[in-house]
């Protein structure tokens, strides 16, 4: 078993689809382990997408996602990284799979509804960032 971390972004909570995004979760075999809502502030955003500090996009994502609250997860199954990634889709919906989140949901490759871990050493950081840990069954 291993494990992943997610978030519904800004534009999917403001849309009121997070129930319709969590089916899908649940329904794809995932055991929700835990899960918040929050607000970022742009400094949280700007730490945890510290990874793109020097890419274009930076300022406009880190605004985005801190400008309506988030919901986090954690959640478990079998090469969990792998199979999220796959549910969620291409990070342009254009280019993403039928079937998938990104493709029924995202509005943008900017706007596109979920967040995915890439790795499982990231899974773990990131689920570090945002879950103490009487917060991780
Ligand atoms: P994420 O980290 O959010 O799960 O998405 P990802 O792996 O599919 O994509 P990544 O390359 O890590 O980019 C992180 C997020 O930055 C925004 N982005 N905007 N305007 C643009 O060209 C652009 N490119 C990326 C997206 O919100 C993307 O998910
Ligand atoms: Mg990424």
């Amino acid at each position: 078993m291993s494990r992943t971390f997610a978030m519904i972004k800004p534009d999917a909570v403001e849309r009121a689809i997070s129930g319709k995004i969590i089916a899908k979760i649940e329904e794809a075999g995932f055991n929700i382990v835990a899960m918040k809502k929050v607000q970022l502030s742009l400094a949280d955003a700007q730490a945890f997408y510290a990874v793109h500090k020097e890419r274009p996009f930076f300022g406009e994502l880190t605004e985005f996602m801190s400008r309506s609250p988030i919901i986090a997860l954690a959640m478990e199954k079998p090469d969990a990284v792998a199979a999220w990634r796959k549910l969620m889709g291409a990070t342009n919906p254009a280019e993403a799979e039928p079937g998938t989140i990104r493709k029924e949901f995202a509005l943008s490759i900017g706007e596109n509804a979920v967040h995915g871990s890439d790795s499982d050493e990231n899974a773990a950081i990131e689920i570090s960032f945002f879950f103490n840990h009487f917060e991780q069954v």
